[in-house]
């Protein structure tokens, strides 16, 4: 890699603080990075990327197998002999003048049967400290490693951060990712998106376990009773807000334990149980709208040790971003470098502003976030963002209708253009940018996962997001999803009343505690309503979706329509 890049030095990353310090230092020689004010924000830097890398960029993101056909429909694919070609010429003589930076890295707790080493090559500070962050790097993960273990090779630069000359490969068959072009987040720090979730889906289905898009929750009674959940989101459901939610007023008696807000890793364990890791070390998390109400753990995490990209600087050298609390009458800095008042049009922080943070400084973390073996799952959700349509919860009969359920997940956009509601973009398993493989042979390999746990969770479906006729949500979401989640404890341990739907199990009136809290009128009915209609109409929309995926579609994924089409014209719901 030397020789390609032919960067001016070699800097083998160790992972201490000495080496934190001396980064530091040199981003904020060259004005990469800016530190913050130590007495308020201590241990926190700033950095603003270039204007035009502040997000993933899908388009440019590629499954490099060697037959088109094993990245499947849903990705886009480059052979490998073209892509490493293509990016070969792109990273030539790229790194001159510049230090390449050695990361080893670990995925996972140390030592758990469920972690995975990776090494990357960075040219880029920014990137080096933000995987200090996010993964358990340097000489550990070197030790780790050892003379002769497998790891995944990531090579990563910024080249001349040109958006044309930007592309994100993953090669699943050589074990290995190139990205170039980009120093953006989950398109940089290859441990994340690249790792954990594209060449881990495929390790996953190869070695018989599953990388998901899942955040990883515990829920404590008062009894001291454990049990912890796993939930898939598309993007911007507020994986990271429902993580560390804050139990309502009315369940003092309950603690919520954050064990991972964006990944789970998830296989069965020795006691027949499903049990989870979260691959991460720390929250790489959305700013905008994070504040005291919203998410009072998340910013109580980021009060130190933090990196803030894109957010508003402030003239005293702290941050702000929409949503945070009233905007500074003293303006700052926004996320494009330029003067900024409360009258400016331009945003302060971009919408994609981010915080990267210390897992372990988070208030809500669990005890047992590190467990090698991870924590046993009782319960799966599945979510999206739909206006109307699904039942703010319901539980799905069995493993292969779960997998046809989470299968099926969509969000809805609203068209600016029309001003109509109802873009349905179908996100299965929340894996549509992530899934590193087939999407059909992925439903496969979740079908095959179901009859290997003996112990197997409860599959559920939610929407938080309904809304009436006028468009207010009919459910008020954040801490009160806790009322949800301990319905469905109730559910795995046989306590909780339900009633049989046509589309699966419902809360019983009265079944879900609603103590301390009212709805609007007549919200409890259309929240928990089938619309038979509706649903008869949903099943032929996933029927464009299941052409898309072709032949590899697994035909228990088209049974459990079928079945779902029959009980719905049976009992008319
Ligand atoms: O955009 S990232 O992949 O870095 C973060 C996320 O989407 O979870
Ligand atoms: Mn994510």
């Amino acid at each position: 890699m030397e020789a390609l890049c032919r960067p001016d030095k070699t800097h083998w990353c160790d992972g201490s603080e000495a080496e934190k310090d001396l980064l530091t230092r040199e981003a904020v020689s060259t004005g990469e990075i800016t530190i913050l004010d130590q007495k308020k924000l201590p241990g926190c830097v700033y950095h603003r990327s270039d204007p035009q890398d502040v997000a993933r960029t899908e388009d440019l993101t590629f499954i490099c197998t060697r037959s088109k056909e094993d990245a499947g429909p849903t990705n886009h694919w480059m052979s490998p002999a073209d892509a490493y070609g293509k990016l070969g010429e792109i990273f030539k003589d790229s790194m001159k003048g510049r230090t390449m930076y050695v990361v080893p890295f670990v995925m996972g707790p140390i030592g758990s049967p469920h972690a995975k080493i990776g090494v990357q090559i960075t040219d880029s500070i920014y990137v080096v400290l933000n995987n200090r962050i996010m993964t358990r790097m340097g000489k550990a993960a070197l030790e780790s490693l050892g003379s002769s273990g497998e790891f995944t090779r990531c090579l990563h630069g910024k080249a001349d951060l040109n958006p044309k000359r930007r592309f994100i490969c993953h090669f699943p068959e050589d074990n290995t990712i190139w990205s170039v072009g980009s120093n953006y987040g989950g398109n940089a720090l290859l441990g994340k998106k690249c790792l954990a979730l594209r060449i881990g889906s495929y390790l996953g289905k190869k070695e018989g376990w599953l990388a998901e898009h899942m955040l990883i929750l515990g829920i404590e009674d008062p009894a001291g009773k454990f049990h912890y959940v796993a939930a898939a989101f598309p993007s911007q459901c507020g994986k990271t807000n429902l993580a560390m939610l804050v139990p309502p007023a009315a369940f003092r008696g309950y603690k919520v334990w954050t064990v991972g807000d964006d990944i789970a890793w998830l296989r069965v364990g020795k006691d027949g149980t499903l049990r989870a890791v979260n691959p991460e070390a720390g929250f790489f998390g959305v700013a905008p709208g994070t504040n005291k109400t919203s998410n009072p753990n998340a910013l109580a995490t980021i009060q130190k040790n933090t990196i803030f990209t894109n957010v508003l600087l402030k003239p005293d050298k702290t941050v702000w971003w929409e949503g945070l609390e009233a905007p500074p009458a003293e303006g700052g800095i926004n996320w494009r470098g330029e003067a900024w008042t409360p009258a400016s049009k331009e945003k302060g922080a971009h919408p994609n502003s981010r915080f990267t943070a210390p897992a372990g400084q988070c208030p809500s973390i669990s005890p047992h976030w590190e467990d090698p073996e991870g924590v046993p799952i009782s319960a799966i959700i599945f979510g999206g963002r739909r206006a109307s349509l699904a039942p703010l919860v319901y539980e799905t009969l069995s493993w292969a209708h779960g997998t046809y359920v989470g299968a099926t997940i969509a969000s809805e956009t609203t068209s600016a253009a029309t001003g109509k509601t109802g873009v349905v973009r179908r996100d299965p398993m929340a894996m549509l940018p992530f899934c590193g493989y087939h999407m059909g042979d992925y439903f496969a390999h979740w079908l095959e996962m179901g009859d290997k746990i003996q112990r197997p969770p409860k599959i559920f479906h939610v929407d938080w997001f309904r809304t009436d006729e006028e468009g207010n949500y009919l459910w008020p979401g954040f801490g009160e999803n806790l009322r949800v989640l301990l319905w469905m404890i109730g559910r795995v341990e046989g306590t909780a009343k339900a009633r049989k739907t046509a589309i699966g199990y419902v809360p019983e009136t009265g079944s879900l505690d609603l103590s301390g809290f009212s709805l609007r009128p007549g919200a409890l009915e259309t929240l928990f309503k089938v619309d038979r209609g509706a649903w008869l109409k949903e099943i032929e929309s996933q029927n464009e979706f299941f052409d898309k995926i072709g032949d590899r579609l697994p035909q228990a994924m088209k049974r459990e329509q079928s079945k779902l089409k029959e009980r719905l014209e049976r009992d008319g719901a």
